[in-house]
């Protein structure tokens, strides 16, 4: 059985990521439509050795298509995805915009699968933010073994992360900088290049971040705990692609470093770098794969029941693309075969 599949923001970093991974993952499509605003609308993408030109998501009829990828910022999502919905195409959304609904699921399929079900109630999906998934991933397997009360983490997120026009203020400060031109910022609230920010997204009255509260809200749902503590910091650092955390996390009863190993050996979409010098980092490891990579792991010679680990994950990729085209797998296998 094929697919007619939609793709809305095709012309966007996690839109032709999307495009990408869906022919990479042999998803089966008999039609794609690319979508985008009036602005793109016209340019070509490749797919499966054709170019396929990108349509006005505006005269688009979404019964037209079974699954919709949506990842076009909030406002597009609030506007099309419930009309997609309702037209039958099931939209799997890469923006906040409904994450936090209550009938809406909220996805990581090694995580929550049986959560899917839920897709019935308006035809939308939510996919998680990418900080959420790949500590999702891998914290899942300690959560059931011995349960997690709370989490501590601070992330080192990579620029790809605010999309293009982040990646382009990076490359241009940087370059600028080593020809002694003046730098120019605005993107984001400090100059980024050869600098960290610790400020993602707007402040919160909490004086949390907005990119932290989402680690809160979102860990909360997926694992179905409202106990679950959270406590974040969300850094940008002047990285292109894939995003770091380091993870202190105390768990409901003690668990040696040695036993979390061999539970992350035999998750699902983890690769565990055993030895404290493998450590994984963005580049040469995670940065354009769809695995979560998990080093440094370590007991918290500070709490008996702690510890310690770094996660690193392409966050284009499993923290938006790979893991919406995991869902629409997952969907088609459990829902729609
Ligand atoms: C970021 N979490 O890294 C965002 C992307 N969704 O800025």
């Amino acid at each position: 059985q094929k697919f007619d599949v939609c793709v809305l923001g095709a012309t966007g970093l996690v839109g032709k990521t999307i495009i990408e991974i869906l022919e990479e993952r042999d998803f089966p499509i008999n039609k794609l439509y690319p979508l985008a605003s009036a602005r793109s609308a016209g340019e070509f993408i490749d797919f499966n050795g054709q170019s396929i030109e990108v349509l006005d998501a505006d005269h688009f009829d979404f019964s037209q298509a079974q699954i919709g990828f949506f990842s076009a910022g909030g406002s597009i999502s609030a506007k099309f995805a419930p009309i997609a919905g309702e037209a039958g195409c099931i939209v799997i959304d890469n923006t906040s915009e409904f994450r936090y609904d209550a009938d809406i699921p909220l996805i990581v399929p090694e995580v929550n699968p049986s959560a899917l079900a839920d897709y019935r109630n308006r035809n939308i999906i939510a996919n998680p933010n990418c900080s959420t998934i790949q500590m999702m991933v891998a914290l899942k397997p300690i959560y059931d073994a011995v349960g997690i009360n709370r989490i501590n983490v601070s992330t080192y997120q990579s620029v790809s992360g605010g999309g293009k026009a982040a990646m382009d203020e990076l490359a241009k400060q940087t370059a600028d900088l080593l020809s002694g031109k003046p730098v120019e910022t605005k993107h984001f609230p400090r100059q980024i290049a050869f600098n960290v920010i610790p400020q993602i997204d707007v402040f919160m009255d909490n004086g949390y971040t907005k990119e932290e509260m989402k680690m809160v809200w979102e860990t909360k749902k997926i694992l179905g705990d409202e106990n679950v503590l959270v406590n974040p910091t969300a850094v940008r650092v002047p990285v292109f692609f894939g995003h770091g955390e380091a993870l202190h996390i105390e768990t409901g009863s003690p668990i040696s470093a040695e036993e979390v190993k061999d539970l992350l050996e035999q998750a699902e979409g983890i690769v565990v770098c055993r030895n404290d010098e493998d450590f994984p980092t963005q580049i040469g490891d995670a940065s354009g794969k769809d695995a979560t990579y998990v080093g440094r792991i370590r007991e918290d010679i500070s709490h008996s029941c702690g510890i310690n680990m770094w996660v690193v994950a392409d966050n284009v990729r499993k923290g938006a693309a790979t893991n919406s085209v995991q869902i629409a797998e997952l969907l088609v296998k459990d829902y729609l075969s």
